[in-house]
């Protein structure tokens, strides 16, 4: 499988629809499930077209095109994966938020139509409002959420938290990479909700509720914690030492977002070396990374743990700094987020927040300097 899944990659890699065709179709013809193709040759490869987007050795556009083959070739494994039994139950799917991947979530949806569930699949970036235009106005059995970018955390919370309220009764699973390694226990204001690792377990849980005559994958374990690197211990010791921001001051810091955001931008774009800092990844990158800073820390003051800071940092730095970012760009960064902080917000949100800045700003030099 893993050999099939290699193959897969180079084909969408090289957009070579032809290619991709005749590896699903001989994994068919080895026998795997539509699903079990999902998992072990779809999955992989797109997770291995991310890890050379982060080393700066493919474009966006090439996960796009990686995108849009796979889900071509998922609409063409449709036929050898609806079940012809239905239960006559309905699964409302949908990315959260914020959320631009949709690859996972629509493999959730086709999980549920496999089982001889109709599923509703809103998407990508569901708003609340709409998720709960179609919870009121569908009335599923079941509602599941996606999340890929731990910083889209908040947004997910905020779904739960809004489901909880209009529609308790209505169970919630939960799945995707960017729960890895987060401080899920908010997500428990909603009485019925699981967090699920992936279409294995979902498959199984699915038949719990409705047994179903056909074969559920075989069951996994539950959502595996990330493997720390030994060197991050130093670093995981320090945040779990710094004192705690309060719910409070999450909410100004992510009221004040658009301001702050704004703030930052002005700083960095003043500087006269601001061209060598950004290099040649531009300066419309660092306004994207400036937004998603202030949205994975609204997610992280709020529910956040060491390892999903520890983590993040070093994504970020190892990622933008492959896309052309010069490594002081960092401390300017974040010099610019203790200025803005403290234009922004009241005197006492300004001292709450400052003692995880000052970490930050010591911290990424030699973050970055941590082996790959
Ligand atoms: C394609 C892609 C994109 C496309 C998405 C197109 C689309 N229509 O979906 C585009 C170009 C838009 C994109 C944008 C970005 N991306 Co992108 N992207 C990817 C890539 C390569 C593949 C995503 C994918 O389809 N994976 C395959 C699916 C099947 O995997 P999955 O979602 O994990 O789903 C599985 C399980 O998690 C589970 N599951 C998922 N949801 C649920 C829900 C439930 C209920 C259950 C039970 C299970 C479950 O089921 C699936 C099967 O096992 C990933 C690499 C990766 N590791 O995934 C990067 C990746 C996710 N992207 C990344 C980044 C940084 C970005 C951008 C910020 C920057 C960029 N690359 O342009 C933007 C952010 C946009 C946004 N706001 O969302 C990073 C995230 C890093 C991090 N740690 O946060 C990744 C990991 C790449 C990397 N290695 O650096 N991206």
């Amino acid at each position: 499988m893993q050999e099939l899944s290699a193959r897969y990659l180079d084909a969408i890699l090289a957009t070579d629809k032809a290619a991709a065709g005749r590896i699903t179709d001989a994994a068919l013809t080895a026998g795997l499930a539509p699903l079990e193709i999902y998992e072990a040759v779809f999955t992989p490869a797109l997770y291995a077209v991310g890890e050379r987007w982060a080393a700066n050795q493919i474009t966006v556009t090439a996960e796009h095109i990686a995108t849009a083959l796979t889900e071509a070739e998922m609409t063409r494994l449709l036929p050898h994966l609806l079940s012809p039994e239905r239960t006559g139950r309905l699964a409302l799917v949908a990315s959260v938020a914020g959320e631009q991947h949709r690859v996972g979530a629509r493999m959730v949806a086709d999980c549920f139509e496999a089982l001889g569930w109709d599923a509703h699949f809103t998407g990508a970036d569901t708003a609340i409002d709409r998720l709960l235009s179609d919870v009121s106005g569908l009335r599923p059995d079941l509602v599941a959420l996606s999340l890929t970018l731990s910083m889209n955390l908040s947004q997910l919370q905020r779904s739960v938290e809004v489901l909880a309220a209009v529609a308790r009764d209505t169970p919630v699973v939960v799945g995707g990479q960017g729960l890895r390694g987060m401080d899920l226990g908010g997500l428990s204001v909603h009485p019925n909700l699981r967090v699920v690792a992936d279409l294995r377990q979902l498959s199984a849980l699915i038949s719990q509720i409705t047994p179903y005559p056909g074969t559920p994958l075989p069951a996994s374990g539950p959502l595996a914690e990330p493997q720390t690197p030994p060197a991050w211990a130093p670093f995981l010791a320090e945040i779990a030492a710094l004192p705690t921001v309060g719910l409070g001051v999450a909410d100004a810091f992510e009221a004040a977002g658009p301001a702050l955001i704004a703030d930052v931008n002005s700083q960095l774009e003043a500087r006269l070396d601001r061209d060598a800092l950004v290099g040649t990844a531009g300066l419309e990158t660092m306004r994207t990374n400036h937004t998603h800073h202030h949205r994975f820390m609204s997610g992280w003051l709020r529910q956040g743990t060491p390892s999903g800071l520890m983590g993040t940092l070093a994504w970020v730095i190892a990622a933008y700094t492959t896309h052309g970012f010069a490594l002081t760009y960092w401390a300017h960064e974040i010099d610019a987020w203790l200025a803005a902080i403290d234009r922004r917000l009241t005197p006492a949100e300004a001292a709450a927040l400052r003692p995880v800045y000052r970490w930050m700003l010591q911290a990424m030099p030699r973050i970055a300097e941590l082996p790959a």
